[in-house]
């Protein structure tokens, strides 16, 4: 398969320094050359330019922070993802997790018959499904799902012209930190969300039955995988870790079927904070977990 790799430096939507090192740190845990091993021909596109908050006047606008720039990154990934090589596997890498909503927009917007109707599976410890009046932060990281589903500023709901996700083609998976009124619009919206509780109950392998199930009509499956849906015990460099994550295997066994179902077009690593990690351990869970996406096998 041709792997084409795009790095997205935000570090506006988060809360805590650190995680437009991410593209770095996942570059130095060998993440094109775990690929490249698999059999893969990898293509590295560089970074995005994304500003640095430093450059950036920190303030609210109508309840979000960073307002401005995180629209203008959003626009420039969705063009530079719709222009990748036809055929090619996107992986993008963050970044923080606000960059999903440009790179679900550019790969559904990519390749024949597009906006391709899009299956996406949101892997991550938080539903990510606030407004800015919701919002108890104002940081967009923890919005980008419900502006995919055209709720919130009508700039970043807008980044696809007028393409939206379907509620029902959203499932999440490893939920376990969801805020008071953000539980309220995901029940409004009716989005499928496997808590930590259905992991614990249900067990992996029957989730991943579940989602295929309900994701049958997709003609496009993208996995978006925040670092922090692992237990923190097994990727800590995160900016928001909530204890009670996905195991290691869990995490692997998810990306295991996923692969052996061939259904997955796409994926996003995100949210990988070097500063808060120990020897950039969480880099080198996240390659792993992508390399078993693409086909690692144990034998
Ligand atoms: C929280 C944290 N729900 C917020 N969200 C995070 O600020 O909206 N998302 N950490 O990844
Ligand atoms: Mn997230
Ligand atoms: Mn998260
Ligand atoms: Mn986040």
């Amino acid at each position: 398969m041709n792997v084409s790799i795009l790095g997205i430096p935000m570090d506006l939507g988060a809360g805590r320094r650190g995680v437009d090192m991410g593209p770095s740190a996942l570059r130095n845990a060998h993440l094109a050359g775990r690929l490249r091993e698999l059999g893969h021909t990898v293509t590295d596109h560089g970074d995005l330019n994304v500003p640095i908050p430093e450059t950036v006047d920190k303030h609210k606008t109508a309840g979000y922070v960073f307002l401005n720039q995180i629209i203008d990154s959003c626009r420039a990934t969705v063009q530079r993802v719709r222009d990748l090589p036809a055929g090619d596997f996107p992986i993008t890498i963050g970044g923080d997790h606000s960059v999903s909503m440009g790179t679900v927009t550019g790969n559904a917007l990519r390749g024949p018959g597009s906006p391709r109707r899009t299956g996406l599976l949101w892997v991550d410890a938080h539903t990510d499904y606030n407004t800015p009046q919701t919002s108890p932060s104002g940081n967009i990281h923890g919005m980008p799902v419900a502006h995919l589903t055209g709720l919130g500023n009508p700039d970043l709901a807008g980044l696809g012209g007028g393409w939206h996700m379907r509620p029902e083609d959203i499932v999440m998976i490893g939920i376990r930190s969801v805020d008071a009124q953000e539980r309220e619009l995901m029940r409004e919206a009716g989005i499928k969300a496997y808590t930590m509780k259905d992991v614990d109950q249900l067990g992996i392998t029957r989730i991943h039955e579940e989602v295929m199930e309900r994701l049958g009509g997709v003609d496009a499956l993208h996995v978006s995988f925040d670092a922090d849906a692992l237990d923190p015990s097994v990727a800590p460099g995160v900016g928001t870790p909530v204890p009670g994550g996905l195991t290691y295997r869990e995490g692997h066994l998810l990306m295991e079927l996923l692969c052996e179902s061939g259904r997955v077009t796409s994926l996003d690593i995100v949210e990988v904070n070097p500063i808060l990690d120990t020897r950039n351990q969480t880099a080198d869970v996240m390659v792993g977990m992508a390399a078993s996406l693409l086909g690692q096998r144990i034998l």
